[in-house]
């Protein structure tokens, strides 16, 4: 599937070994203790078992972790813990078989194909992760030093990688691209990716991967250490959507990057909703900045983004605040957005889970319960962010804009829909107060609008003034009355 096929998806990102386990063991109540770093059990037939719960929410795509053999360290784990996260690759022309066996993974892909959802693959190809038996509690001095390779396929010569070196300063690109990550113990040996074989053998690889099992789309992994000129070719062999990860702040850094892949995780733009959101005290003014400089600096602007508050890698929102008005208005920004939303597992549950790995807390814990509160809260936004989709044809290419900011509120508008969101707090009412009939946004006075998070009819004045009254500090999402149905909210 292509980038403009992925822009009318949203989005749920699963953590194969956390999502949930295979139905034979599903109802004995397996615990997991994610501070330990040891896999959990979670398999491709559990998310199999599993898809009902993410379709319920309205979620038509997946994004699963890595699929390919890892490297075992033994137990007890070093620091770093084990590959149950699927990061540490060692053989990559073999499957993970902790996850299932190539029969588990074609009926999961078949499954959900078989219900009009994507799959997206998460890729590793930076590094191969290597075990340090010697020193494991002092830096390698000298490649490979200590690492045998036995068994790694390809790159199973030292001369397969970039001669050893730490990532100490993330301001030198070619450091960032030519070093290594990882620890000292588990050193992520980082892969000659300046020779032409080894590009070649990527770039075959990727494209045998995705025909194999026939995937719609890449997450790919540490984006910003293979140099741009390596991503275009391997995005191309591909054939898919690709959505690369790099982790940075900067929108100028980042943004670049969109033009060598379809997309990237707007990471400038998350660290903007966590000041925004995090406290009653962030600020709405910096938020809209960063909303202007996706714009200057994104190829496409939001469109080559993916929008998300969570992942596997940050600590979860709810470990931030336990405000359930600020969560609500951080989680409905990614889904008012031009970004591809995408909701991390857990998020659903109010988990709150702080860095890693405590925030890799495993979902059958939850019982996939689906009278949550934040469980509804998304199923909304997916339903609202369809209705805008079937609404209005040029929803989807309708960047969308500010229309103001205040002290507490930013009011955001992508017709057909509009939005208001607030970081007053769950102990306040807010009010929206915004004029649309000057504002280019497709309204019009007396227009009928649903705020669609309440359910609420509310009417544009004659003059164009919209006023609604939020509770409990809670975000407002508007769309015309003719495009909201039953989906969207059961009492209209
Ligand atoms: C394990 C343990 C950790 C332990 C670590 C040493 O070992 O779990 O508790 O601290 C996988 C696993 C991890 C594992 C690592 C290392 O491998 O998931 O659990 O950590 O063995 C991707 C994936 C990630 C994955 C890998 C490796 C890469 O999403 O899940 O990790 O395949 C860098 C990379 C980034 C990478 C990330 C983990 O490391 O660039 O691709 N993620 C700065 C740098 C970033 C850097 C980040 C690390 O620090 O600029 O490049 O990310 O925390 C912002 C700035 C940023 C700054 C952040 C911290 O602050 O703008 O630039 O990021 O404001
Ligand atoms: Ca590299």
């Amino acid at each position: 599937a292509s980038a403009s096929d992925w822009q009318k998806r949203t989005v749920y990102q699963v953590m194969t070994d956390r999502f949930a386990l295979p139905p034979s063991e599903d109802a004995q109540g397996k615990t997991c203790d994610a501070s330990a770093q040891l896999p959990c059990g979670g398999t491709w037939s559990g998310i199999q078992n599993h898809l009902d719960y993410i379709q319920a929410m309205g979620f038509n795509a997946i994004w699963i972790s890595p699929i390919v053999s890892q490297l075992q360290v033994p137990l007890p784990p070093p620091a770093d813990g084990t590959a149950y996260h699927g990061y540490w690759p060692e053989n990559i022309y073999a499957l993970n078989d902790a996850f299932g066996s190539d029969s588990d993974l074609r009926s999961l892909i078949n499954a959900v194909h078989s219900r009009g959802m994507y799959i997206m693959v998460d890729v590793v190809v930076n590094h191969m992760a290597t075990y340090n038996t010697t020193s494991p509690s002092a830096a390698p001095t000298s490649p490979l030093a200590g690492i045998s390779l036995n068994g790694y396929n390809p790159f199973n010569q030292d001369s397969d990688y970039h001669s050893f070196c730490p990532i100490t300063d993330y301001g030198n690109q070619t450091m960032v691209e030519q070093c290594w990550l990882g620890s000292a113990a588990v050193p992520l040996a980082d892969v000659n990716t300046e020779d032409q074989a080894t590009v070649d053998l990527y770039y075959s690889w990727i494209n045998t991967l995705i025909s194999n099992y026939t995937f719609d789309g890449l997450r790919i992994d540490t984006v910003k250490h293979i140099r741009k000129s390596f991503w275009p070719g391997f995005a191309n062999a591909s054939s898919v959507f690709t959505l690369g990860e790099v982790l940075d702040g900067d929108a100028q850094y980042v943004g670049d990057y969109t033009n060598y892949l379809d997309a990237v995780f707007d990471y400038p733009g998350w660290g903007m909703i966590l000041q925004a959101f995090q406290t009653t005290g962030g600020s709405m003014s910096m938020l809209a900045q960063s909303i202007q400089n996706t714009s200057t600096y994104f190829k496409n602007g939001g469109f080559s983004t993916g929008s998300f508050l969570e992942n596997h890698d940050q600590p979860r929102f709810p470990s931030f605040t336990n405000d359930t008005g600020l969560i609500k208005n951080a989680i409905a920004y990614t889904f008012i957005g031009d970004g591809l939303p995408i909701v991390y597992e857990g998020q659903e549950q109010e988990y709150s889970g702080g860095a890693v790995p405590n925030n890799r807390e495993a979902i059958w814990l939850s019982a996939y319960e689906q009278d949550k509160p934040l469980f509804k809260h998304i199923t909304s936004l997916n339903m609202a962010r369809q209705a805008a989709m079937n609404g209005s044809s040029s929803f989807l290419s309708t960047h969308m804009k500010v229309l103001s900011t205040s002290a507490h509120s930013i009011a955001l508008a992508k017709y057909p829909m509009l939005a208001s969101l607030t970081n007053i707090g769950q102990g306040s009412q807010g009010q929206v107060s915004v004029s649309v009939g000057s504002l280019g946004t497709g309204y019009s006075a007396n227009s009928q609008l649903v705020e669609v998070l309440s359910c609420t009819e509310v009417n544009v004045d004659g003059s164009g003034n919209l006023a609604f009254t939020t509770q409990q500090g809670a975000p407002a999402v508007f769309l015309p009355s003719s495009m909201v149905n039953s989906k969207v909210c059961t009492n209209l």
